[in-house]
């Protein structure tokens, strides 16, 4: 949409970013042919990982990322097939998988793909050997409240095990649900409004925020949500996980 003031509610900050849909710029990558990605968390900004989203054409098929990097990859719309290492995974819309680090796998669109894509560096922990595959769907992840809150429930869609360095979540509040205080933590987060909105606390500063906008919270920027409106507001969300801050790569920005 033409925007004749040059007007959006992007906001990219030191520690924060919140980056809508409509400043969406396309590019293309040599993994992924016939294929569109909207890159929208980077090093660039700060991140240690990144988020981003592909536009698939039907029977595009996407490769494996960079060595050492893992993948978590969300089907939003449509169909896609993940081979891994040969075993073919058919997902549908909220079909989700972790692909380990250095694992052979490519992803197949069926029909109007979209999915959005999060890779980072793993980080081993001394003792502990690669994890395996996660494939699963949202609609099969069991929903708890979060922190006794049964107006806020969450879904953990990666095993908590000590060799898993990230998790993934869904956060769904009911209407005027909100996170319980202003959270601080060396952790980052990238994260996708999946339905609703709300306002979003992110530093010092409060967004309008809706489907189809992603965030970026950087180590310690402050943290709050409040869903607004009539229906619930739901968000997947990525947090590195079970690794030491002083462990090389887990926390802090990108050199
Ligand atoms: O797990 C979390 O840190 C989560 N509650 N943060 C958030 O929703 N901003
Ligand atoms: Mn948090």
């Amino acid at each position: 949409m033409r925007q004749k003031f040059g007007e959006t509610r992007s906001s990219i900050r030191d520690r924060h970013a919140l980056i809508c849909p409509d400043s969406h710029e396309r590019t293309i990558l040599e993994h992924w042919p016939d294929s569109l990605l909207i890159f929208v968390i980077t090093p660039q900004m700060g991140a240690r990982f990144t988020q981003y989203f592909v536009e698939m054409n039907d029977g595009a098929t996407g490769g494996a990322p960079l060595a050492g990097i893992e993948r978590f990859l969300f089907v939003l719309k449509g169909q896609a097939v993940l081979s891994i290492e040969g075993h073919g995974h058919e997902l549908d819309e909220e079909g989700f998988a972790l692909v380990p680090a250095d694992t052979a796998h490519t992803v197949t669109a069926r029909q109007g793909t979209r999915l959005i894509i999060y890779e980072r560096p793993y980080i081993p922990l001394d003792g502990q050997g690669l994890p395996g595959p996660v494939v699963g769907n949202v609609r099969d992840v069991p929903a708890a409240p979060m922190k006794g809150d049964e107006m806020l429930m969450l879904q953990k869609l990666i095993p908590a095990q000590a060799e898993f360095d990230c998790e993934f979540n869904i956060m769904d509040f009911s209407p005027g649900a909100s996170l319980p205080y202003v959270e601080t933590h060396y952790m980052e987060h990238g994260l996708l409004m999946l339905n609703g909105g709300g306002i979003y606390r992110l530093d010092n500063c409060w967004y309008p925020v809706e489907g189809g906008d992603v965030i970026w919270m950087g180590p310690y920027c402050g943290q709050w949500f409040c869903a607004v409106g009539r229906s619930n507001a739901r968000y997947l969300i990525y947090k590195n996980w079970y690794r030491d801050p002083l462990t090389p790569g887990a926390g802090g920005h990108a050199q």
